[in-house]
């Protein structure tokens, strides 16, 4: 990453440092877009007068609230909800909400930001948000998550719209809580109104292939960058950190084009299974029982399973992090770089630390950054917005192909945008430079809104 950034931009990184106080990710995830913008700028004087970067970096809505739910036992809890519009130049708010005792405001700003880029690069009408609370649905009952949810919802209703914010799940949100969220939202307003969410269920309006979307996507974008170095994920040893959504699906399409994954995990540890990770177990165990990652060794006499191993010292070909922001840090990605690691797609948001990026793209691996390489979910979503609005509904094998052209789009783009600004082969310049140029046209065409 360039080490030096333009004096203009260090000087707007720190407005926004100073503004934004104590909210580490945002920083993080603010600071490495605007180290791309550089060259931009030279090349597009009317983004300076305009103050595009200025004004991107500032979220159009913040929306806090109080989320009050009753456990199981009649005690009452107080949680916080958040909802960050952050730019609706090209289109409807449109970003997941996620569930996570370690959310504040930072985080949800440092996700909203990504997705303004992301949304971006999909071609497709859709702004950027991100939202969620601090709720840790962790050994919550089947009731007390939908409490949590109508409670939720009670607040956010007001805020959503078919022609103004659409959120999704991320994590600890998928088809069940969308399912509650969406039950309030119809009682609320009396409205079959299922264009206000995607991620939903087939039988009230979903998209097929929304759920493998982001992983699907994610193994799309490595086999892209793969090709372009005369190399294939057949035959690949992979590892896929977390075991959630994005982790399982990330694991089926590696398995579906010939890779062999050996290691999953969750926060409390890592599973390691030479012969290949048995997915339709990790489907039983965490999709139909909710149950964690370590119930799979007593399946499976040949798996390990270590208590707070690191899963990136597991050697590997390809490595695709698909749990959660900063989970490799430089040690991390230098131990991937010396174990043989030639590909990395990131399935979750900013898995990477910085340093562990300068690692990555000093090594001149393929390494595939979160707002290009896991864009297929979001970018699924707006297929279900495409197919809500036309009150139709598409096959698997058409949605599917539909996605994986969108990637294959998607890094034709960064690649191309790389190539063009002088970073042949950096998808991180390619990436926040194709979707800052899209998003900031709009705006400029906007005028100063
Ligand atoms: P899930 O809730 O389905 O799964 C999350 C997985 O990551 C779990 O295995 C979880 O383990 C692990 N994890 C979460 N937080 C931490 C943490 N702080 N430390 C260690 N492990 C953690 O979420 P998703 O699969 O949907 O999301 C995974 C990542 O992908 C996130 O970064 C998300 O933002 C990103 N993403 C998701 C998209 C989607 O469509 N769902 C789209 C694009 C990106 P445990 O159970 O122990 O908490
Ligand atoms: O990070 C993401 O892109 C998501 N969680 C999906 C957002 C969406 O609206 O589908």
């Amino acid at each position: 990453m360039a080490a030096v950034m333009d004096e203009r931009i260090e000087t707007i990184y720190r407005q926004v440092t100073a503004r934004n106080p104590g909210e580490d990710e945002f920083h993080q995830a603010v600071r490495e877009v605007l180290e791309s913008l550089g060259p931009v700028l030279v090349k597009h004087p009317e983004f300076v007068d305009q103050k595009i970067i200025e004004r991107v970096c500032e979220p159009e809505r913040q929306i806090i609230f109080r989320v009050p739910w009753q456990d199981d036992r009649g005690e009452v809890h107080i949680n916080r909800g958040f909802r960050v519009e952050f730019n609706s130049a090209i289109g409807v708010y449109k970003g997941g909400l996620r569930f996570h005792p370690s959310v504040y405001l930072g985080i949800i700003k440092f996700l909203g930001f990504e997705q303004v880029f992301k949304n971006a690069l999909t071609g497709m009408p859709i702004g950027g948000a991100k939202g969620g609370s601090d709720f840790d649905p962790k050994g919550r009952s089947d009731n007390e998550i939908m409490r949590f949810c109508q409670s939720f919802m009670t607040e956010l209703y007001r805020h959503l719209g078919e022609y103004t914010d659409v959120p999704a799940g991320d994590i600890g949100v998928g088809g069940r809580e969308l399912g509650y969220l969406f039950g309030q939202y119809k009682r609320i307003t009396n409205r079959y109104e299922s264009t206000v969410l995607t991620g939903k269920g087939i039988a009230w309006g979903g998209s097929l292939v929304r759920t493998e979307a982001t992983g699907y996507g994610a193994v799309y974008f490595v086999r892209e960058m793969l090709k372009v170095r005369a190399d294939s994920l057949e035959g690949k040893t992979c590892v896929v950190s977390g075991s959630g959504n994005v982790a399982i699906y990330t694991i089926e399409k590696l398995h579906q084009l010939g890779a062999r994954v050996i290691a999953c995990s969750d926060s409390n540890g890592v599973v390691v299974h030479e012969k290949g990770i048995d997915l339709a177990l990790v489907k039983q165990l965490k999709e139909v029982e909710r149950r964690r990652i370590a119930e799979y060794a007593a399946h499976h006499k040949d798996a390990r399973y270590i208590p707070g191993g690191n899963i990136w010292e597991v050697p590997c070909q390809v490595a695709m992090p698909s749990a959660t922001q900063n989970e490799i840090n430089g040690k991390d990605a230098r131990m991937l770089v010396r174990n043989g690691c030639i590909a990395v797609g990131e399935g979750a948001n900013m898995p990477t630390t910085p340093d562990g990026v300068k690692v990555f793209l000093d090594a001149r691996i393929a390494y595939g950054p979160g707002k290009a390489a896991n864009a297929g979910g979001v970018a699924t979503s707006a297929l279900e917005m495409q197919q809500n609005a036309s009150r139709d509904s598409w096959s698997f094998e058409f949605t599917e192909r539909k996605l994986d052209e969108i990637m294959t789009n998607i890094h034709a783009s960064t690649y191309e945008t790389a190539e063009e600004f002088g970073a042949p082969g950096n998808y991180v310049v390619g990436a926040n430079i194709a979707g800052f140029i899209r998003v900031a046209k709009a705006m400029v065409a906007l005028g100063l809104v």
